[in-house]
């Protein structure tokens, strides 16, 4: 069944193909563009146009190296394409490190974008993905993963950080000369037993109240959602993988609740939404076969930027993408 499908995609690729090629020219440049936004947006967290390998192969000149048919039906299922045990695909494996290309959802004709994109070797858009620093994006696209710049490093929440720090360790020195001037008197003694009979009672009306104050609580679980889906509300659907996130839709507007509707597909991740100054909003446990909502209302309008939050894999560390939020 699994073969049968995997034939099938490739006969409508083999019969597809040469039609696609022909059919290029006026539809051409709106596919390099929408095989930018693609590449963008699913393919630079591995892959570079003639920067070098990352951590899948320099693309830049693929099409040289492959024939067109396997290079659309790769894109498409790449985990199909390697459980048939292509020679190919088995050994590009082998050469990067056993790390699989996972399967991105990509369509056909999106595949054949990126190809169209992947031909012009990235010049006619910009500057290729370099490793370490991926592209900026040209105005109005969907933005590619900007590096986070030096306001990450600077946000509030490391100054918070370090007040909380300089707090412990005046509270420790205060402690310190406390502890140090202090001796035990006679003259306390009897003032203690007292003490310690009211320490007693009020510790065991404590422990009660939160026993009573828990079991008056169950009922009401599982809590409600804390505000529930409205018409206003936009939807994202959004997909944890190894490694990158699947999202529908990337835009949303300021000042309506944008309810994000997470899920993961293989181990978990974690969803991390990060603003534009690198201050972390919050995080969401993106499970397989669970789905998380989160309801948030953007201010500001801006690139925010998504994060696993998560240690999942090898690549965890790739797992960045964006949401564009606009007036
Ligand atoms: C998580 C990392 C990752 C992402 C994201 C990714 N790839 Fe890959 N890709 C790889 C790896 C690794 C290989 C090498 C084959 C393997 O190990 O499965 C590969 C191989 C390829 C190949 C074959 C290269 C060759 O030399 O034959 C093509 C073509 C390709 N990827 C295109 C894409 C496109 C297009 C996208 C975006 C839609 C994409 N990849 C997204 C990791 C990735
Ligand atoms: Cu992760």
């Amino acid at each position: 069944m699994r073969r049968g499908g995997g034939f099938a995609l490739a006969a409508v690729i083999a019969l597809a193909a040469p039609a696609m090629a022909q059919n290029q020219g006026a539809g051409a440049d709106a596919a390099v563009t929408r095989g930018r936004m693609l590449f963008e947006e699913k393919c630079t967290t591995c892959h570079t146009l003639g920067s070098g390998d990352f951590l899948g192969p320099d693309l830049a000149g693929v099409a040289d190296r492959r024939p067109r048919e396997w290079l659309l039906r790769f894109i498409v299922e790449p985990d199909r394409v390697l459980a048939e045990g292509d020679p190919v695909a088995l050994e590009l494996l082998k050469k990067y490190s056993d790390l699989e290309m996972p399967n991105l959802k990509v369509t056909l004709e999106e595949a054949e974008a990126a190809l169209a994109y992947i031909a012009t070797g990235g010049a006619a858009a910009g500057a290729a993905a370099a490793p370490s620093v991926p592209p900026a994006s040209a105005p109005g696209a969907p933005a590619a993963v900007e590096p986070l710049g030096p306001q990450w490093r600077m946000s509030t929440q490391v100054y918070i950080g370090l007040l909380f720090l300089a707090a412990v360790i005046l509270t420790a020195a205060a402690f310190l000369v406390v502890y140090k001037g202090s001796q035990p008197r006679a003259e306390y003694e009897k003032f203690e037993r007292v003490f310690d009979t009211i320490q007693r009672y009020w510790t065991a009306s404590l422990v009660i109240a939160t026993l009573l104050f828990t079991v008056a609580l169950l009922p009401l679980v599982p809590f409600p959602p804390v505000r529930a889906a409205t018409e206003e509300t936009q939807v994202v659907k959004v997909e944890a993988l190894q490694f990158g996130w699947n999202m529908e839709p990337r835009t949303v507007k300021v000042g309506t609740p944008v309810e994000f509707r997470v899920t993961g597909r293989d181990v978990n991740h974690s969803f991390g939404l990060v603003d534009p100054h690198g201050v972390l909003l919050f995080q969401v446990q993106a499970m397989p076969r669970y789905v998380k909502e989160a309801v948030y209302t953007f201010d500001e309008p801006g690139t925010y930027h998504v994060l696993c939050m998560e240690y999942c894999g090898l690549a965890h560390h790739v797992m960045r993408t964006t949401v564009q939020v606009v007036r």
